[in-house]
């Protein structure tokens, strides 16, 4: 039971140190030198202590008869879109941003799209509903792009100054 809990205990630390990918290269098995099969008997044993027997594991690593891949991260880069459609000028249609409320994570680049026949902006508010310098495009007109990257969690709201009753939510998390 002993021993049982020790081995578990070192496949947890080599497991953390490669989250990504370990394999064991069997072709070099054989070159596995009796020291360290002697480590891990005593160690089984309660002879050698915990550092020993990790100074083994880290040989192993080392000479790659353990093989630790980690691969390099990655940035993600993440886009969307919100429409500007047809007749969101009209205060009386059903012309609402798409989509109304965007969900993205931090990091994201969300453009916004003119599909409308006369120009908007987009410009963010704060709780009172004013304009705040945070994203703010110049007019945009049919067919033209704004881009803001949201580098920070939080609930961005934005209207255009043209048409106030046009109100979106970017919700970032
Ligand atoms: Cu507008």
């Amino acid at each position: 039971m002993k021993n049982a809990s020790k081995v578990a205990f070192v496949l947890v630390i080599v497991l953390s140190i490669s989250l990504v990918s370990i394999s064991v290269n069997f072709a070099s098995a054989q070159a596995v030198p009796d020291w360290v099969k002697n480590t891990a008997l005593w160690y089984g044993e309660g002879v050698v202590s915990e550092g020993e027997f990790l100074n083994m594991i880290k040989f192993l690593i080392e000479n790659k008869v353990i093989v630790v891949e980690i691969s390099e991260h990655i940035p993600q880069v993440t886009n969307a879109e919100i429409f500007i459609p047809n007749g969101n000028f009209d205060v009386t249609g059903a012309g609402f941003y798409s989509p109304l409320n965007l969900e993205i994570p931090t990091g994201t680049t969300v453009t916004w799209i003119n599909d409308d026949s006369v120009p908007h902006n987009i410009q963010s508010i704060g709780e009172k509903g004013k304009v705040i310098q945070l994203f703010n495009s110049p007019p945009l007109n049919t067919g033209d792009k704004f881009e803001f990257t949201f580098e920070e969690s939080g609930v961005y709201n934005y209207f255009c100054s043209f048409h106030p009753w046009r109100v979106g939510v970017v919700t970032v998390s």
